[in-house]
């Protein structure tokens, strides 16, 4: 039996991460693929409940304190996450160390610093970055509750995000219509599942 894949979205807040990999997840699974949706932070941790009161500016966090632990929240996922892709399933995760990296850096921390403690992670084998403009974010229904949704502070975490792009990465535009957008990232991820089928790549790590 061949491993699961590793589809990752990320993007700024706001460009319909959550709503493409829910819609992804329940078409893999209609298709009789194995599927299960990760998100990042997993608020429902003791970790991740730390980051949540930071998010929502309950709690106040030092900027190199707040990364330590969005990192150490996606590692302690790490055996389950290896676990489901070895046994077939593909895991459709909502945002991952890019993130961690984009937001960190902006907020002026070193970028080779911000990048150490995710290194090792398992690495995605596909990224949808959903695209927008921090403008048309900001127009989108709840933007501007939690901390970090200001417009420069998001011009600036698109820009890291691009920096740190390579060939795994699709760009898609998410000013698009959502049903079209699905079906652009359907496509996309059979093709990568036909190729990780006709050819398998083991499991690799981030930024090694
Ligand atoms: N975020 C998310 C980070 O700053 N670092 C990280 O490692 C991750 C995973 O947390 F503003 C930020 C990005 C976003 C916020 O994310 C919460 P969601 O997707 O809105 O829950």
């Amino acid at each position: 039996m061949s491993r699961g894949l590793f589809i990752l979205f990320e993007g700024c807040d706001r460009s319909g991460k959550t709503t493409q990999s829910t819609r992804l997840v329940q078409a893999l699974k209609d298709m009789g693929i194995k599927a299960k949706l990760v998100k990042f932070p997993d608020r429902t941790t003791a970790i991740g409940k730390m980051i949540d009161g930071y998010l929502t500016q309950k709690s106040q966090l030092s900027d190199q304190a707040i990364h330590l632990l969005f990192s150490a929240n996606r590692w302690e996922a790490m055996n389950q996450m290896r676990a489901d892709l070895e046994s077939g399933i593909t895991l459709v995760v909502d945002r991952y160390a890019f993130s961690g990296v984009a937001f960190s850096a902006a907020k002026r921390l070193d970028f080779k610093w911000c990048k150490s403690p995710d290194v090792g992670l398992i690495a995605p084998d596909r990224v949808f970055f959903m695209d927008i403009h921090p403008d048309d974010a900001a127009k989108r229904d709840g933007y501007g509750e939690e901390i970090y949704e200001k417009r420069e502070f998001q011009l600036d975490v698109r820009a890291k995000f691009f920096s740190m792009m390579d060939k795994s990465w699709a760009i898609i535009d998410a000013m698009k219509d959502v049903d079209l957008i699905h079906r652009q990232i359907l496509l996309l991820t059979k093709k990568a599942l036909q190729a990780q089928e006709a050819e398998p790549v083991p499991i690799a790590k981030l930024w090694t």
